[in-house]
């Protein structure tokens, strides 16, 4: 019989929440034959990737998975086998005691934030809370041995790699957004948190003697873009050029098409989790605008993922991408650190291409979830 699956999505903010989630929920359904349940309390942030979602509906089919509004008042269902609470989402009390009815309780886990540090290992997988008997265990993912690893599909690597090497197929999709980059240009995506540090970055691509064509997705750094080109507004379809620089905003495509968009760029700045792990995906040089947290606790994870990243680059190279990182995270200077980053473009691809194909010999955190059930069963 196939296991059933319950996952829940609270929608926090921004759209890493379901990002993640929905990804996980279809590669469960797709690559390992589960019976699939999503709850999510904002369906219109999964409309944004997902635009075939019916925000009226309280249940859905979706490519497979059964997608459930999750209401301020609980509908009432009983528990499946696995249970997994997102980012340290409360389930509903109701649905928490029907775990606790089950002859059999159900495997219970919470789905904890990607971070790099040491600590991760350690606690991947240890017993968490109780209620009335059903024990919740951590699951992390990581990019380390010992952790629940990242989310990828089946083939994914191999499905980036033929389309990177087909010119024509790039250039299909790229119309399909009504991007049209002239020959030669440096291909970038830009998706980020409002940032004081674009204007600087900015600044020298425009200066620069080799053409960048910059597509950014609408989404919250548009109003720092705005500034700095000193229009009143920017909107999908709107193209500015200032110097050597284009700037095209696009309208906020479905998420298979986001991994399109991300494998045409020669540099994807991304942010958050989900289109953080996909831009290593993509094998190339990415910049990261991580999630601020409280006490700045979100720097640390900052230099735990660069210690790592960069242990195989060359001090230099190492250099350059550590202060192009911290510059954009702590409001350093993005005009020198770009540069330096310039230097060291073919080591630093090259790089991003090694480690992705390195990431990618771990489990993925889909085979993960599914292998700790099996071992608990
Ligand atoms: O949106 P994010 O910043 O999400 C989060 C949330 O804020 C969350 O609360 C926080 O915990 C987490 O970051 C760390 O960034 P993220 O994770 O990259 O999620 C974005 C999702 O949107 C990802 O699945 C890719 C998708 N996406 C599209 O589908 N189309 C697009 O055009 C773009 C730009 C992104």
């Amino acid at each position: 019989m196939k296991a059933r699956w319950d996952i829940f999505c609270s929608v926090v903010d921004n759209y890493g929440d379901i990002g993640v989630t929905w990804r996980l929920a279809r590669q469960l359904v797709v690559e390992h034959g589960c019976e699939v349940r999503l709850w999510v309390d904002d369906l219109r942030a999964f409309e944004r990737m997902c635009p075939d979602i019916d925000v009226q509906v309280s249940q859905q089919w979706q490519e497979g998975v059964e997608v459930r509004h999750w209401p301020t008042e609980w509908p009432g269902a009983h528990s499946a086998d696995v249970v997994i609470a997102a980012f340290a989402c409360q389930l509903p009390l109701a649905y928490m005691d029907s775990m606790a009815e089950c002859d059999r309780p159900p495997l219970w886990m919470n789905l904890d934030y990607l971070s790099a540090e040491d600590w991760v290992v350690g606690c991947h997988c240890l017993p968490s809370v109780k209620f009335k008997g059903v024990q919740k265990y951590f699951f992390f993912p990581g990019f380390r041995p010992g952790t629940g690893g990242l989310l990828r599909e089946a083939g994914l690597l191999e499905r980036r790699q033929a389309f990177q090497q087909d010119d024509a197929a790039q250039q299909q999709f790229l119309q399909t957004l009504g991007v049209f980059p002239a020959a030669g240009a440096r291909l970038m995506s830009l998706f980020a948190y409002e940032n004081p540090g674009l204007a600087g970055w900015l600044d020298v691509l425009a200066a620069d003697r080799h053409e960048t064509h910059l597509l950014v997705p609408e989404g919250r750094i548009l109003g720092d873009m705005q500034r700095w080109l000193g229009v009143g507004s920017l909107a999908a379809g709107d193209i500015q050029m200032r110097g050597a620089l284009t700037v095209q905003v696009i309208a906020f495509v479905r998420q298979e098409q986001y991994d399109q968009l991300l494998w045409c760029c020669a540099f994807n700045a991304v942010r958050g989790e989900d289109s953080f792990v996909r831009a290593q995906w993509a094998g190339r040089p990415l910049l990261w605008h991580i999630y601020r947290q409280d006490e700045d606790i979100h720097l640390d994870k900052l230099d735990a993922f660069l210690a790592l990243y960069t242990a195989a680059l060359s001090p230099s190279a190492k250099a350059a991408v550590v202060a192009l990182w911290q510059a954009w995270n702590t409001q350093g200077d993005m005009a020198q650190s770009w540069k330096m980053l310039l230097e060291h473009w073919p080591e630093v691809s090259g790089h991003a291409e090694n480690w992705c194909l390195e990431q990618g010999l771990q489990a993925d955190l889909a085979t993960a979830l599914v292998q700790f059930y099996e071992s608990w069963i």
